[in-house]
């Protein structure tokens, strides 16, 4: 694993650095490009923020969002760097295509699958959250850290911790949180606007979720299944997903909660969530060609939805009746 030491002493020599996360970019995804390119920025480099998908309405508050590019052709670098993507496709086409002439690129995550893709790979399982190793990459090096920097790790963390409430939160996750403070971050304001502020349509897939749970495995697995249609009727827009598999999750009986989104092309997202650590979410989305962490993992199906939901859930209960 290269040190963050060295990652530092590499983006230091660099001058245009390209710096992108994966598809359907969540709070850790844009957090980590954004914390990162705004640091190097202030170090005076030129920085592309890419994200195929953009930025997700329900984060667009985070500054620098408005900087972020969705690549068309590749871009002349120095330094191509890729956060919180398991897989080096999931930066998705345009952002392959960008980094496509770069001669050095470095990957940071902390997918424990990640197949390590770059010239450089930071990959650390054991952290919560990318937007934690680039938090350590920053302040122990050296680099510029901002309050508009910490609002964006901050996000980051906060999100892939569940607001450090997750297993995967670390006691060093509280204490950046506390050195945030300390540097004077508002975290009430950004909580507020993370996870008690939607549009109303967030609050319509809600309701239509809670009419249309499904149960099995007696009440174990709790699953809803997002139609195009619905999303269509609600006008739903990327990220007003994100969060609704913590309301399954939240049941008591449920040891794994999952949500099927039909996606436009007609392929079908699978959120898988375990809350019993001997049932690895990620083993089973292995299985389909996904991937993830042991206790939150997705993958892509072919559809249609109900089929493939039913195809995933009948592995699932597979899995869920070994427990006990
Ligand atoms: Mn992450």
């Amino acid at each position: 694993m290269t040190p963050l030491s060295e990652i530092a002493d590499l983006l230091r020599g660099a001058q245009r650095i390209g710096i992108a996360a994966h598809i359907r970019p969540d709070g850790d995804a844009v957090g980590s490009v954004l914390g990162l390119a705004l640091s190097l920025r202030a170090l005076g480099k030129t920085v592309y923020p890419l994200l195929e998908d953009g930025v997700p309405e329900n984060l667009a508050f985070l500054p620098g969002a408005e900087t972020v590019l969705q690549p068309s052709g590749a871009l002349d670098l120095d330094l191509a760097v890729a956060l919180d993507t398991a897989t080096h496709e999931r930066i998705g086409a345009s952002c392959v295509e960008a980094f496509s002439r770069a001669p050095v690129l470095v990957n940071i995550d902390h997918h424990p699958t990640n197949p390590r893709y770059g010239q450089y790979n930071h990959v650390d399982g054991d952290e919560p959250a990318t937007g934690q190793i680039v938090y350590e990459l920053l302040t122990g090096n050296g680099l510029p850290v901002d309050d508009a920097v910490r609002q964006n790790l901050f996000a980051a963390i906060s999100t892939d911790t569940g607001s450090f409430q997750f297993a995967c939160t670390t006691a060093r996750s509280h204490e950046i949180a506390g050195e945030m403070i300390r540097a004077g971050l508002d975290i009430a304001r950004l909580s507020q606007l993370l996870y008690h502020t939607f549009p109303r349509r967030r609050l319509e897939l809600q309701r239509a979720m809670l009419n249309e749970i499904a149960f099995r495995a007696d009440d174990r697995i709790a699953s809803w299944q997002l139609s195009q249609e619905l999303q269509h009727r609600v006008e739903g827009r990327p990220g007003d997903t994100e969060g609704l598999i913590d309301t399954l999750r939240m049941i008591d009986t449920v040891v794994s909660a999952v949500v099927f989104e039909e996606l436009p092309d007609g392929k079908v997202r699978v959120s898988a969530r375990s809350k019993d650590a001997r049932l690895d979410v990620s083993a089973i989305c292995a299985r389909f060609g996904g991937g993830g962490h042991r206790m939150a993992a997705g993958a892509r199906l072919p559809g249609p939805l109900s089929a493939a939901a039913e195809t995933f859930l009948t592995a699932l209960e597979h899995e869920v009746r070994r427990l006990s």
